[in-house]
């Protein structure tokens, strides 16, 4: 069993694995550890990762990149609908109004669902992982942003499903990185001093979250979360795109916007400069040859007129960590470091607002691109019983709050109450008695629609189905478990009618308001032994949107056969090459001139075959062409490898005696 941990962000995927020596992140077929969370559709195949983010061009209108936080939104979302202008791709509005990505793909018009998108990415994880590990690839922890909604989670949980993962957990982004940053630190408080805590900070390619952990001796709890959802580094890029736009516009009067192409190179360059500008507080130059037009186009900038152009969005740095400091009630001499991972925070300014607020240094001890990653792997590794790994404990922190709202099936009786509080610790299974006397409906919602970066606030409607009076027509104690689970979702677990004992005395508490009671980690059941429980058969309504597993399956074979008539045809180009070298070569002493004439022109005819009519051929035609060549090319090798072998085989005794 392996143990693997994904992050998947927005622009770029980790990966890392727990092995007997420690954790370790893993490269690519391109040596890169960092894969692009990019991919390219094409009339004969697919690319993923670094070889599709050099496709972002050339195939602009196929190559699929940007669309993580689209999951489980309606096209018709606001946020959705603003990204829509800026894409090169084309959007599609599915039949029950999700977000669908519409492409040119094995030369026919496709639609793929936001969860096929990331499956396909995830499956391209999967096997990078699978190679460097060479063994298959199952178990896995997948990093998420904190603010996700129950949608979005379930979303990426169906991709993980779609790519033939079992997620063992959606572990928060900024958690991740706290327990990478805890589990190894031999120097945490005991458990009954005073904890640590530490801010952490994660600014990414499309967001910025921010959360605060106390740590004690084996031991982690997420104090409290805060986020920018819509501030990351590609804001930066857009404000120097929109510079550049109206710079060359005005210089050399071109339309930038007018031509994608041309506008994603300069995305591209800006995004270039913005990083150098990181390093340099000098004039840098941008400088695109054949722009647009054949133009050779030419700007520059310094940092200090970037910070200005951004004072806007360096403003919004301050917000977050202000409410995470608000809502954990620390004083900022009770805040022992401030951890910041993300490649934004690489942005000179960006640390100094951080550095600033707190009024101390920040520090960068972790690995600002692998620690999501890493934070993942350690957390499979403790899920993982194939896995030995010292004991950590981390209690992670409901983002936004939850209520449940009751409705009588009978009655027009409603009643509502919060479970989970906002910081509320995570996962958390609470069971909720109610006395009633016929089934019900539970609706759960996040409590403050305003703070939830979500235009719908409904998280799902469950049915107690089969819920009778007792026999002398009392109402009956049902109890409802209800819980934020592993990945942050929510849900109705189980639900139980009790039936009275014989002779017991009369429950006076009817239809009233339900108790709610804490049941605590490790889960356990509640059990009442003076109550005889009834399992009470249950009915789930969840917002899930509908998995295309036959689509992507598809796909996956269509991948396959590619690839088969691809090797297929390589094995006749690499067999012409290789015999032809030989003939000139190790071959030439067992060949007559009559029959290296004859093998030369056939391997000629075939190369230049592969060229003209043979270039897109079935895989069948690829293998007959290769066998043909091989009726004459094999007695030759046979008669070499004869000749060759023998004294070889003596040499070899020789050595023997
Ligand atoms: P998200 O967390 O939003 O899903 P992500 O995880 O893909 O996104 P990261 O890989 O953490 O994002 O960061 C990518 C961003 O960091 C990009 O905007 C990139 O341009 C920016 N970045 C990387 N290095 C630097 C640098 N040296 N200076 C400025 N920005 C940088
Ligand atoms: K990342
Ligand atoms: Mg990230």
């Amino acid at each position: 069993m392996s143990v693997v941990g994904i992050d998947v962000g927005f622009q770029n995927c980790y990966i890392a694995v727990a092995r007997s020596g420690g954790i370790e992140t893993i490269a690519n077929e391109y040596s890169d550890r960092c894969t692009p969370a990019c991919i390219s559709l094409a009339s004969k195949n697919r690319t993923i990762g670094n070889a599709a983010k050099s496709q972002i061009i050339t195939n602009f209108k196929n190559t699929v990149h940007g669309f993580k936080k689209f999951h489980g939104r309606a096209v018709d979302d606001q946020f959705v609908q603003g990204e829509k202008s800026k894409l090169p791709y084309n959007l599609h509005k599915l039949d029950n109004g999700s977000t669908g990505i519409k492409v040119r793909y094995l030369n026919e018009d496709k639609v793929f669902t936001i969860e096929q998108m990331t499956a396909m990415l995830l499956t391209k994880l999967k096997e990078t992982s699978e190679h460097a590990l060479k063994k298959p690839v199952v178990d896995c922890v997948i990093s998420v942003p904190s603010f996700f909604t129950d949608v979005e989670r379930r979303s990426l949980m169906d991709a993980t499903q779609i790519a033939g993962l079992n997620c063992l957990r959606l572990i928060n982004d900024t958690t991740a990185v706290a327990l990478a940053y805890g589990i190894y630190k031999q120097d945490l408080p005991n458990p009954e001093e005073k904890p640590r805590n530490v801010v952490f900070v994660d600014i990414g390619h499309s967001s910025y979250q921010v959360s605060i952990a106390s740590f004690n001796k084996g031991k982690l709890k997420v104090l409290a979360t805060a986020f920018d959802p819509y501030l990351g580094g590609r804001n930066f890029d857009e404000l120097l795109v929109e510079y550049f736009c109206g710079d060359f516009k005005n210089r050399f009067k071109l339309n930038v916007k007018d031509n994608p192409r041309a506008l994603l190179r300069l995305y591209q360059e800006c995004e270039k400069l913005k990083k150098l500008m990181s390093a340099n507080s000098s004039d840098l130059p941008l400088n695109i040859e054949c722009f647009m037009n054949d133009i050779d186009v030419h700007g520059k900038m310094n940092r200090v007129q970037f910070e200005e152009m951004c004072a806007q969005l360096l403003m919004r740095v301050e917000a977050p960590l202000k409410s995470v400091m608000e809502q954990s009630k620390l004083s900022r001499d009770e805040i022992y470091a401030i951890e910041v991972v993300g490649g934004a925070t690489r942005i000179p300014a960006i640390k100094e607002r951080i550095s600033k607020f707190f009024g101390k240094d920040i520090s960068t001890t972790l690995n600002a691109d692998e620690a999501v990653a890493r934070g993942c792997a350690l957390q499979c590794a403790i899920l993982s019983p194939a896995f030995k790994v010292r004991e950590f404990s981390i209690t992670d922190a409901v983002p936004f709050p939850i209520t449940l709202r009751w409705k009588s099936q009978t009655d027009e009786s409603v009643g509502e109450c919060e479970v989970y509080s906002k910081n509320h610790a995570a996962p958390f299974s609470k069971v909720i008695t109610f006395h009633k006397k016929e089934p019900f409906d539970l609706e759960a919602f996040y409590s403050s629609p305003n703070e939830l970066p979500y235009p719908d606030s409904r998280i799902g409607r469950f049915t107690i189905q089969n819920v009778v009076p007792q026999p002398d027509g009392d109402s009956s104690k049902v109890k409802v478990k209800v819980r934020v689970n592993m990945h942050g979702i929510f849900s109705v677990s189980s639900a139980s009618l009790i039936e009275k004992q014989k002779g017991e005395a009369e429950d006076v508490q009817m239809e009233t308001e339900p108790t709610v009671q804490n049941e605590g980690r490790p889960e356990e059941q509640v059990g009442d032994t003076d109550w005889q429980k009834k399992k009470v058969t249950m009915i789930q309504f969840v917002n899930i949107y509908s998995l295309h597993f036959l689509f992507q399956k598809k796909m996956i074979i269509q991948d396959k056969l590619e690839k088969e008539r691809n090797d297929a045809k390589n094995a006749v180009e690499e067999y012409v090459y290789e015999v032809r070298d030989k003939l000139c070569g190790i071959y030439e002493r067992y060949v007559t001139e009559d029959e290296s004439n004859r093998l030369t022109i056939m391997l000629e005819d075939t190369e230049i075959w592969l060229y003209e009519e043979g270039e897109d051929q079935e895989k069948e035609i690829y293998q007959d062409k290769l066998s043909e060549l091989k009726k004459f090319g094999e007695p030759i090798e046979e008669r070499y490898r004869e000749h060759e072998g023998r004294p070889r085989a003596f040499d070899e005794l020789g050595k023997k005696i």
